[in-house]
């Protein structure tokens, strides 16, 4: 398999499965649910390349398990990252004492003042390792890594939940559970 055609085809995927479905007509249930037939049959449609070989490939082979079939392999959607509104039913879990996000310094500012907003997503999102957060951050530039209190958040009455594919959620962060 060619990694470059399967970095593309993760990248439209996340396109289609976290934000904008209907780029190719494509409806997701309120599980964010997309019918595999029809994802590849619309995915062609619209000059993207895909079958269920290639499908399956990239769902083994992500880097970050970015996506999931239903038992029956007759759905796929993504485990995390959404920007549209849609219910994963995700699970409740305790977090370790601290959990990291990365950033970069333009933003901080901002980060100090209100905390970690989710933004455009449904959640926050938090890593369990610093070098995970690094990648995420370098995403923007030169990562910033803040550490985040989330045992005391935890202990303090806030929910976290852990995606099918091991990142950390939260509804928003407050100024004073993060290290700076
Ligand atoms: C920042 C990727 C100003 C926040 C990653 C981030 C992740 C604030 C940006 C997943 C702020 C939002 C999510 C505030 C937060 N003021 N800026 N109050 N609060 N921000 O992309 O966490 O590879 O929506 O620091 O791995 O960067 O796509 O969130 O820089 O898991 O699978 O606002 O996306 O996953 O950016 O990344 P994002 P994120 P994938």
């Amino acid at each position: 398999m060619n990694e470059k055609i399967a970095k593309s085809i993760s990248k439209f995927l996340s396109l289609v499965l976290r934000h904008s479905p209907e780029t190719i007509n494509l409806k997701l249930d309120e599980n964010g649910w997309a019918d595999v037939e029809e994802l590849i049959a619309k995915c062609s449609k619209n000059g993207n390349t895909l079958n269920s070989e290639l499908l399956d490939y990239v769902v083994e082979n992500n880097d970050k398990k970015r996506f999931a079939f239903n038992e029956d392999k007759t759905k796929i959607r993504a485990s995390q990252g959404h920007s549209i509104s849609v219910e994963l039913n995700l699970n409740e879990a305790e977090p370790s004492e601290f959990l990291y996000h990365g950033t970069v310094g333009k933003f901080m500012e901002s980060i100090k003042k209100e905390g970690l907003q989710k933004m455009s997503r449904q959640h926050v999102h938090l890593s369990q390792d610093r070098e995970t957060a690094i990648k995420v951050g370098g995403r923007r530039g030169t990562p910033q890594i803040l550490s985040v209190r989330s045992g005391a958040m935890h202990r303090d009455g806030f929910k976290f939940y852990l995606s099918e594919n091991n990142v950390w959620l939260t509804d928003a962060v407050p100024a004073k559970y993060i290290e700076f």
